[in-house]
């Protein structure tokens, strides 16, 4: 899968892109990024990339030209792409939006505004605006880094032959169960008993309530509206200790 980012700053994507699984990742061959800068298409003397907008306000407005000619030179590199502008008013990143990017296998392009934002007429060379969270950033290359990040763990290889990006948390649609490893104790602080032990069952039960426990006090949200038996079951019992707990 390749990843195309529309940038005024390649050096910070590039750096970024050189470290851990997604720099091990690109070195084996698995994903590939580049980056096309709008101020390579300029044509003043001050390689112009802003102005201010009409109306009056504070802030600058990145122009159209450099941008939209940047924007045609990456779907020529990438043909097939789906171009996705960065920006706090588009549909927040999700999981499945994750899910959907990576089973779609289509490469990305990503173009990231700087300032106050792009000039409006720039989305008519974009098919979606994406926001990863209700937050105003500095620019969009961090939030860019994010989705390629998340995309990027669901690509076969790039995780290793261990880890599945389809069994995390969201992707399960529970918040994840806590994990200890060595020491057993750590500042007087145990690992539970029910990990040491080695009964497979006992541990996949333990940990299914500790999801839906966690899932329950800090993303209700996310519950399911309807609990299987077994699930139903954990659930009781999670409430009944909860309740133990406030009036003991
Ligand atoms: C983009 C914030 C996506 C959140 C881009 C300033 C942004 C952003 N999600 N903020 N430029």
């Amino acid at each position: 899968m390749k990843f195309l980012f529309v940038t005024l700053f390649p050096e910070l994507i590039e750096q970024v892109c050189a470290y851990s699984i997604v720099g091990r990742g690109i070195e084996a061959g698995l994903l590939s990024v580049s980056c096309i800068n709008p101020r390579d298409f300029t044509h003043d003397k001050h390689r112009t990339v802003d102005d201010s907008p009409f109306g009056g306000g504070a802030g600058m407005v990145l122009k159209p030209e450099p941008f939209v000619a940047a924007i045609r030179k990456a779907k020529e590199e990438l043909p097939e792409a789906r171009v996705i502008a960065l920006c706090p008013g588009g549909r927040t990143l999700k999981q499945n939006i994750v899910e959907d990017y990576a089973h779609a296998g289509k490469d990305l392009i990503f173009v990231c505004g700087h300032y106050e934002g792009f000039d409006e007429r720039i989305f008519n060379w974009v098919d979606e605006k994406l926001s990863v969270g209700d937050y105003v950033l500095t620019g969009g290359e961090l939030p860019a880094l994010m989705v390629m990040d998340a995309v990027a763990r669901f690509i076969p290889g790039v995780l290793g032959k261990m880890a599945s990006a389809e069994e995390d948390s969201f992707s399960t649609g529970l918040l994840e169960y806590p994990q200890y490893t060595r020491p057993v104790e750590f500042e007087g602080l145990t690992v539970p008993e029910v990990l040491r032990g080695g009964n497979h069952a006992l541990i996949a039960r333990w940990r299914r309530k500790q999801s839906l426990k966690a899932t329950y006090l800090h993303r209700p949200d996310l519950l399911p509206e309807k609990f299987d038996k077994a699930d139903a079951k954990l659930m009781a019992e999670i409430k009944a200790e909860l309740a133990g707990e406030e009036n003991g």
